[in-house]
């Protein structure tokens, strides 16, 4: 049994980047489903935990933390190995640009995404115009900027970055959204549907997902 608790919902995108790290790293997470969709992040004892009551949130020892990125640079930083530099580079630069990646996700492609899932999942109606179009700004810009050369967003392996990023990209295909005119993007999650570092985790997503989405018909 693990030491580490990891509170999640694998529907979360969020969650899932830290379950594709934990996967790589070799770090053994004791799960605890927080079922988002009854609440649960709302239980007493899961907002003493972590007040902002939200998914995921670590316990390791008598240390909480939350924020998916905070949990996977301290994943990295507390039980990489020398043969997981890659995921996290100690060069300064390297880096840098790993965790401007990062802050690029959490505060433009996924609220783009995340937008116009919601609008559609929760709010059963068509995705406004605004949201169209931040969606599809995100995706032109991911598209044209990164993955010319290399099917990861620096280079031929994984970093924290594509941890981060994959599983907001994914989230789409809950909507059967057709991403085939974005080249780079789609080579992009050919290589993260070929890492064996997503298997388990997305078997889990899709089995989970699928339950919760039989009722479910979009309107767009
Ligand atoms: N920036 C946070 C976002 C976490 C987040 O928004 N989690 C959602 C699920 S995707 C949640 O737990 N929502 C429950 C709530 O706000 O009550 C992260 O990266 O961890």
């Amino acid at each position: 049994m693990s030491n580490i608790d990891f509170y999640y919902f694998v529907v979360s995108p969020y969650c899932r980047s830290v379950l594709y790290a934990a996967e790589v790293l070799d770090v053994k997470l004791n799960k605890k489903v927080i079922n988002l969709l009854k609440g649960e992040q709302k239980n007493e004892e899961f907002v003493k935990l972590n007040p902002h009551h939200k998914v995921p949130t670590l316990v390791d020892g008598d240390f909480v933390l939350g924020e998916s990125r905070s949990i996977l640079t301290y994943l990295f930083n507390k039980y990489g190995k020398s043969k997981h530099e890659y995921l996290y580079p100690k060069d300064l630069k390297k880096r840098a640009k790993i965790e401007q990646f990062l802050y690029y996700t959490a505060t433009t492609v996924a609220p783009a995404v995340l937008g116009y899932f919601a609008g559609i999942f929760f709010g059963k109606r068509k995705p406004t115009e605004e949201e169209t179009t931040k969606l599809e700004t995100a995706l032109n810009d991911l598209d044209k900027i990164y993955f010319q050369n290399s099917p990861f967003i620096f280079g031929d392996k994984p970093t924290l970055a594509d941890f981060d990023l994959a599983p907001v990209i994914l989230h789409l295909e809950l909507l059967k959204y057709d991403y085939s005119k974005y080249p780079g993007i789609s080579k992009f999650i050919a290589a993260v549907k070929k890492s064996d570092w997503i298997t388990d985790t997305e078997l889990e997503f899709k089995q989970t997902a699928e339950a919760l989405m039989k009722d479910f018909k979009p309107s767009a």
